[in-house]
């Protein structure tokens, strides 16, 4: 069998308003768009994934949040709604989520051996959480592919942003391990936004583009700070600055995806694709990715 390996890896942010904006027939409350900027440069990313051979995504989601070591999905489907606990006014979303067991219980069995608390999530009537559905609709609406969901163990709680940048790289590694044990092919995503500082009050219309911009100067330096060190691919130069990152603009890489996702990736050296930066209720929202084939990475933006 030939040895499995990661594709590409996507950092996908999932601020539910992005899927209210497309009107999918899943989603019940209907917009009247927005967040064109962010929609549009997923929609590119979207096509570019219809033209690469993979067998599954894998996702790590901060909205899935495990304080008990790291949790995978275990069952091969899950089927219900999904109401966003802040924004239940723009999505209730229906969900039929195919999931690839093979590939999460070799993960969890990685993971374990490199000596990381996990667990499968067996539970039929488990809720799966919007970040999920939100990087993932946006990244395969169509969602042909099954996938893998990998809770957040809340290191960065417990201890601090230097730990959980050093466990999440070593469950990067072991999930590495398990996809090329597997022989699939494999897109990874890190779901999350870059800054995270956000408006606690909604506008009237919440798709009034005319209200919408980032929080504050910072929180923009800082997120054009990260995207000046991926468009130079310098990934472990922007690891290891990331706990400043999340401190200063509260940011969801708290949680370890970007970390996971570069590890499992080996930290690239090469420039990341660039598809689109906007914000939403405030927050700074970066769709990017890394394509490790040279011959069918572009310069997008
Ligand atoms: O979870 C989110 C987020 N990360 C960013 C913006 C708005 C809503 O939800
Ligand atoms: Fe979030």
């Amino acid at each position: 069998m030939p040895k499995g390996e990661i594709v590409l890896g996507c950092l996908a942010p999932h601020p539910p308003h992005v899927v209210y904006a497309e009107n999918p027939e899943q989603n019940e409350p209907v917009s009247e768009g927005g967040w064109e900027t962010l929609r549009w440069g997923y929609n590119r990313l979207a096509r570019k994934l219809k033209s690469i051979d993979y067998d599954a995504l894998v996702i790590f989601t901060p909205h899935w949040q495990t304080y008990i070591g790291t949790h995978f999905l275990g069952l091969p489907e899950f089927k219900s709604k999904s109401v966003d606990p802040v924004f239940p006014n723009i999505f209730r979303y229906n969900y039929d989520i195919k999931v690839d067991v093979d590939l999460a219980e070799k993960m969890r069995e990685k993971a374990s051996e490199h000596g990381i608390i996990t667990k499968m999530m067996r539970n039929q009537d488990f809720r799966v959480d919007y970040g999920t559905i939100t990087s993932c609709h946006m990244l395969n609406p169509d969602w042909d592919k099954p996938i893998v969901t990998i809770s957040s163990n809340r290191n960065a709680h417990y201890y601090s942003a230097e730990v959980m940048n050093e466990q999440a790289a070593a469950l990067g590694r072991a999930c590495a391990e398990a996809i090329e044990e597997s022989g699939k092919k494999v897109v990874m995503i890190s779901s999350h936004s870059l800054s995270h500082r956000h408006f606690v009050t909604e506008s009237p219309l919440p798709e009034d583009m005319s209200k919408e911009h980032i929080y504050n100067h910072s929180q923009y330096v800082w997120d054009m700070k990260l995207v000046d060190l991926m468009r130079e691919g310098k990934m472990r130069d922007l690891i290891d600055i990331l706990p400043e990152f999340t401190e200063q603009t509260i940011a969801e890489t708290e949680a370890g995806g970007l970390t996971w996702m570069m590890a499992a990736m080996g930290f690239p050296d090469y420039s990341a694709e660039i598809y689109g930066y906007q914000s939403v209720i405030g927050t700074g929202n970066l769709v990017a990715a890394w394509d490790p084939n040279s011959v069918t990475r572009e310069i997008v933006l």
